[in-house]
């Protein structure tokens, strides 16, 4: 049986790791991924390269800009047309594997279980598809009636040139409804970061603000970075509900498009995904005076403490006591659960590569079980990300982030609250913190290992040197990490559990926890490989 790490007075340095790591590399490889390395000391300013391109030929953990545009941030949208211009296989591999989930009223649009291609052909690539993205836009009108159509360029689209902004345009003026293009080609970027800022640019430019509901509520906020994975969002719906606060819109989990159309109505915007969807934040805050923080609601503590700073935001006397009230009954079930699980959780170690936000999430949850991050990192975060927004200023533009566009934003002189940059600037005397994100390495252990955009070599050699009893990842690794003996949890789709948002979500997540670090079934598997070589290679020359 394998022994893991003693972390007893404190974590092991993993420099020798980095070296084994980086020994395997060509030179000029091992300085560019050493850059990318970071043996953590939150008490020092450390600088992490991040948002840069992958290395050719090491397996990243990566998707693409078209899957950050339409898989991220558009698709969990139910009542637009979300319409892939591109070779079927795209869609295919964008149709529900995210498990992003929805609630349409009765009667409502809902087009989230379609797939909708262009489907590209040969003779389209050789002479250009724009006539049968239109034809397609017919269709779809014809079968659907929907309020709106995104059109999202897959990489032969920009390779071949269609002008996606044209036919949008074009076919706006034939339908009548609101229709627009991204240029969300896969090569866009060096990842989905990329496609995240293409989609907040063009939801902000042709959606948020088309509509001025009247208000509702005492107390409006919109949700931005949340996507119902599992149904996360459910649960904080139920939160805010019961507190008396007006979710207006979120960006865009359980969401219509509906509901962005009038999102600048609202008085705070919470940020909980800051990678995917800071800009819409930015924008709004410039053209509305919208103030935002960041919030995060994976963890029963986080979730209390992400309420009770909206609360202290509203600074209501009512709404206070109703989220107290909220927080004491909540926080005695989830202290319950956790008694009961803790005991066999406690001192477990994981490691966990994910995304853009949810690496650094969900270390909290894992601390409330008493479960140690030895090393963690995204998959296509930013500097900020990692060390905290205060490095923003000296975060050097590349040609790749260059290729992206940058949207002049100015105040709305009618619309702007005024009213709402007074209240941001009293509560900031008072010590409240907007428009911040401190990052994950200021909050992880000294010694942790921090990678940005690990790969399988990588993952083998963290898995060998520390012996984690949990890894959380995405399907991508999943089986190559359980062949090593090593349980893994996908914290993109959540295998098929969820929710584990808000104070249920965190019951949900330690019950789950319990079962996963008490077993030592994946200890026990060998691969039958490992005994029995199934295939054998050599070189037939050596040149
Ligand atoms: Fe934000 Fe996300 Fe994430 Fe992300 Fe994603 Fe996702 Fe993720 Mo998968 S928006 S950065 S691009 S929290 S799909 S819901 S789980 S990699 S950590």
């Amino acid at each position: 049986m394998v022994k893991k790490k003693d972390i007893t007075n404190g974590l092991p340095d993993p420099s020798e790791l980095m070296d084994e790591i980086l020994a395997k590399y060509p030179t000029k490889i091992a300085k560019k991924r050493k850059k990318g390395m970071v043996v953590n000391d939150p008490s020092e300013e450390q600088e992490i390269q991040a948002n840069i391109r992958t290395i050719p030929g090491i397996i990243t953990q990566r998707g693409c800009t078209y899957a950050g545009c339409k898989g991220v941030v558009l698709g969990p949208t139910r009542d637009i047309i979300n319409l892939v211009h591109g070779p079927i296989g795209c869609s295919f591999y964008a149709w529900l594997t995210r498990r992003n989930q929805t609630r349409p009223a009765e009667g409502e649009d809902n087009f989230m279980m379609y797939a909708f291609s262009t489907d590209m052909q040969d003779e389209n690539i050789v002479f250009g598809g724009e006539a049968k993205l239109k034809d397609a836009i017919r269709e779809a009108m014809e079968l659907f009636n929907p309020k709106a159509i995104g059109i999202f360029s897959t990489c032969p689209v920009g390779l071949i040139g269609d002008d996606v902004h044209a036919v949008a345009r074009e076919m706006k003026e034939e339908t009548g409804i609101n229709i627009f293009g991204f240029s969300c080609e896969g090569y866009r970027g060096v990842s989905q970061s990329a496609g995240h800022h293409i989609a907040n640019n063009q939801v902000f430019k042709n959606v948020v603000g088309l509509n001025d509901r009247d208000r509702k509520g005492k107390f409006q906020i919109n949700l931005l970075g949340e996507y119902n994975i599992g149904g996360d969002a459910f649960e904080l719906e139920r939160l805010f509900e019961e507190a008396g606060i007006e979710l207006l819109s979120t960006f865009s989990g359980n969401s219509t498009i509906k509901s962005m159309e009038y999102s600048h109505t609202a008085d705070l915007n919470l940020v909980m995904c800051h990678r995917s969807i800071n800009y819409i934040a930015e924008m709004m805050e410039e053209k509305y005076g919208i103030p935002w923080f960041k919030v995060n609601f994976i963890s029963a503590e986080g979730t209390a403490k992400s309420l009770r700073k909206v609360a202290e935001f509203f600074d209501d006397a009512e709404l206070t006591a109703k989220v107290e009230e909220i927080v004491a009954r909540e926080m005695a079930k989830v202290e319950a659960v956790k008694a009961a699980v803790k005991p066999k959780t406690e001192g477990k170690l994981a490691m966990m590569f994910v995304g853009g936000s949810r690496a650094h999430h969900y270390q909290d949850l894992f601390n409330e079980l008493g479960v140690t991050t030895v090393s963690a990192g995204y998959e296509f975060a930013h500097r900020d990300d990692y060390e905290g927004r205060h490095v923003i200023p000296n975060i050097k533009i590349d040609a790749d982030s260059r290729n992206i566009e940058e949207i002049t934003v100015t105040k709305d002189e009618e619309l702007f609250r005024d009213d709402l940059v007074a209240k941001k600037k009293a509560m900031e005397e008072k010590g409240m913190e907007f428009s911040d994100y401190v990052g994950m390495m200021p909050e992880m252990k000294k010694n942790s290992l921090v990678i940005d955009d690990v790969n399988h070599w990588e993952t083998e050699k963290l898995i060998e040197f520390y012996k984690p009893d949990m890894f959380c990842a995405g399907i991508k690794e999943k089986y190559v990490v359980q062949k090593l003996g090593v349980p893994l949890k996908q914290l993109h789709s959540y295998d098929y559990g969820g929710p584990y948002a808000g104070f249920e979500g965190a019951i949900n997540f330690y019950v789950e926890m319990e079962r996963m670090l008490g077993t030592d079934i994946w200890k026990m598997v060998d691969a039958p490989w490992k005994s029995e070589p199934e295939i054998v290679g050599s070189f037939a020359f050596n040149g």
